[in-house]
């Protein structure tokens, strides 16, 4: 189905080659345009939903008042922390939150309303309630999750309802105190946000809520698409790669002894990871955005992590091109958004998927709400068979 224009998307729209304009506005336009929190001057969440549902370029007051109706709704109901503390350690990170959200699908007032009767015209009004209200539990949920696999016993703080969503989502990842890492998440978890609704993780969302599933249970099975390695997953894949890079070939790498690391990937039969994209013909404006979050840091110039990913991407689109299969060379947003983190000290990449699953469902669920406004049926694609390998005999 590749270029098939199949799908209406209300938020956002992707250019092969200028990427991702939200309602119209490019990254760069966004980070002019979209308030901050208070003290910082990276995107909030808060924002980019403010934008994505309505269109809208919200006041600074605005943002905050959703900042605030969220941070209201952010408190995990118990049966979820019990649920959530009760599954093993070595859970894949993203099993869990798919598992978290899925469950949290308990207090549906879609499904509710739905028992009860309700009429097509209300569908869109219960789907916002709902998606409000998982977008608001996604942080404690996301953040329980990262102190039960990774540190175990320590104390989770309670909900801060003067912090915006990536605030507390630091703050409850044990971060709260790095600025940096404060505005570097809400840099990335506003534009990661939407992609448009061809990519795995929001398509699946739109198909499994168009048979009137409620958006908790659409949207965890969503998180199973990113938790892909060709899809989310790539960002954990990225940061195993260069590591791996750095172990075999130590500090002070060079860029003739990456293009080799390069050819062995490919000659092994594996995909070069944060490379390529199916619809992006140029650098990912996304990786270009963080990238630039990095320039204007001397202590992230200064990482080696960040310096290898940088030399990586010197010389990785001229090997991609010369071994001639993908038909983008260039990154996508997954090359350097786990290196930052790493830097900071969050070096538990296994996790990093989970972070673009809380950003990825302020788009998809976005989407879930116009479709129902709008009254979208039932997907439903007609498919074509192979008539002859039957009659052939040939499946046995
Ligand atoms: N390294 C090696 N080979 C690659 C490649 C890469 N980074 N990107 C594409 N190719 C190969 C494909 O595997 C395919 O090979 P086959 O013909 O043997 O199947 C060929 O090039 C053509 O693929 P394409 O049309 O250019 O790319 P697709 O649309 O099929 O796939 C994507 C897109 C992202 C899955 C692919 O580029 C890839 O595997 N990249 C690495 C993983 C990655 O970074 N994923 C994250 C994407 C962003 C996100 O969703 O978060």
């Amino acid at each position: 189905m590749r270029g098939l224009k199949a799908m209406l998307w209300e938020a956002s729209v992707l250019d092969p080659y200028e990427g991702i304009r939200f309602h119209g506005l490019s990254i760069p336009e966004c980070q002019k345009l979209l308030p901050g929190a208070p003290g910082g001057s990276a995107i909030t969440a808060e924002s980019m939903l403010w934008l994505l549902l309505t269109g809208k370029v919200p006041t600074e007051a605005e943002s905050r008042q959703l900042a605030r109706e969220l941070a209201e709704k952010g408190e995990l109901p118990v049966y979820a922390t019990q649920l959530i503390d009760s599954l093993p350690a070595t859970l894949h990170p993203m099993t869990q939150l798919s598992i978290g959200v899925a469950a949290l699908n308990h207090d549906s007032v879609f499904q509710a309303a739905y028992e009860r009767g309700m009429q097509k015209s209300e569908y869109w009004a219960y789907t916002l309630e709902d998606s409000l209200n998982l977008i608001a539990r996604l942080p404690a949920l996301a953040a329980r999750i990262y102190r039960n696999v990774y540190k175990p016993g320590t104390a989770l703080p309670d909900i801060n309802k003067d912090l915006d969503l990536v605030g507390n989502y630091t703050n409850l990842l044990g971060y709260g105190a790095n600025h940096d890492l404060t505005e570097y998440l809400r840099l990335y978890i506003s534009i990661h946000g939407d992609h448009e609704g061809g990519n795995a993780s929001a398509h699946t969302a739109h198909l499994v809520n168009s048979t009137l599933s409620d958006p908790y249970i659409s949207y965890s099975a969503a998180l199973c698409a990113l938790a892909g390695p060709l899809h989310g997953l790539a960002n954990q894949e990225v940061l195993r790669w260069q590591l791996e890079m750095q172990k075999e070939l130590g500090d002070n790498i060079t860029t003739d002894q990456i293009k080799d690391y390069l050819w062995k990937t490919l000659k092994s039969g594996r995909v070069v990871p944060g490379y390529g994209h199916g619809v992006l013909r140029k650098s990912d404006p996304r990786f270009i955005a963080l990238q630039e979050f990095c320039d204007t840091r001397p202590d992230l110039l200064a990482s080696p992590i960040i310096q290898m990913v940088k030399k990586t991407y010197e010389v990785a689109p001229g090997v991609l091109m010369e071994h001639g299969k993908t038909k983008n060379p260039y990154p996508n947003v997954d090359a350097t958004s786990g290196c930052v983190l790493y830097h900071y000290g969050l070096t538990e990449f296994k996790y990093y998927t989970v972070i673009f699953g809380v950003s990825r469902a302020l788009g998809a669920l976005t989407q879930l709400v116009w479709a129902r406004a709008l009254g979208l049926p039932l997907e439903r694609p007609k498919c074509k068979n192979l008539p002859s390998t039957h009659a052939h005999g040939s499946l046995t």
